[in-house]
């Protein structure tokens, strides 16, 4: 259903912000005002709608005297979170998170998810698999009746390397195109921060997401996939006027 929402940054600050950018700050806003309280330990995510939310964050702590701690899902959220002086912690010390805040590729109507287009999905999905809340934010686009329907580049699989060309034969025979993530320039095969690679798949016509991720998930050398499943409780999409729909 629809909200109007009012983040404290509309309008005046924000003329200098893309429209989809103001979709993305408005969701962050949202899940961090509304799922975030003092003495909180709080999940993270990774992807450009997440550093909206860390931002928030810093600032709640500013303004507030909020007193939380953040769990990061990737190298690049835990720079943001030193960035932007937040505690850190990690599963070791805190394996049960409050809340974890991330972002998505896609979101069916059943909140399953597709992650990882940003591949950050192992840790993203370990945090969000220890808390008790897993807020999803993203801007209009990412909202879908069925999965593909937006996000046209399949599931990221994280692979151990030496196997990504078995992986790759198995996937195959489930349909579909593999395809091994490239660095820029095709360069070398995209690192994960695991020091896995990633197969993007391709998919065509699946609909029993929890069968196919049981099955992927037993072909030896695959981490984990980008597929989540029955771990959202809800997401936000921020559109371009600020108002935030609710899922
Ligand atoms: C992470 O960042 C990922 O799981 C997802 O792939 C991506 C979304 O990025 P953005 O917020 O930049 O669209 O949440």
């Amino acid at each position: 259903f629809k909200t109007r929402y009012h983040p404290p940054f509309l309008p005046e600050s924000e003329s200098k912000l893309q429209p989809i950018e103001v979709g993305k700050k408005s969701a962050a806003w949202k899940a961090v005002d509304h799922h975030v309280m003092d003495n909180f330990i709080v999940g993270v995510g990774s992807g450009s709608t997440a550093v909206y939310a860390m931002e928030r964050l810093a600032l709640r702590v500013k303004e507030e005297g909020l007193k939380i701690l953040c769990v990061p899902t990737s190298f690049q959220s835990r720079q943001i979170v030193k960035q932007l002086g937040l505690s850190l912690t990690d599963l070791e010390e805190h394996p049960q998170v409050d809340v974890a805040i991330d972002g998505a590729d896609e979101v069916d109507y059943n909140m399953t998810l597709i992650k990882g287009g940003g591949g950050c999905l192992t840790q993203e999905k370990i945090v969000s698999s220890c808390s008790q809340n897993f807020i999803v934010i993203a801007d209009h686009r990412k909202d879908s009746k069925e999965l593909g329907q937006n996000w046209t580049k399949g599931i990221p699989i994280e692979v151990i390397p030496m196997a990504f060309v078995p992986v790759q034969r198995r996937l195959e025979k489930l349909g579909g195109t593999p395809v091994l993530r490239m660095a820029i320039a095709k360069a070398g095969p995209v690192i994960t921060d695991n020091g896995n690679f990633i197969i993007d798949w391709k998919f065509s016509e699946v609909r029993e997401w929890t069968v196919i991720n049981q099955t992927i998930k037993m072909i030896p050398g695959v981490v984990e996939t980008g597929l989540f499943i029955d771990m959202a409780k809800r997401a936000y999409f921020g559109q371009e006027d600020g108002s935030v729909i609710e899922k």
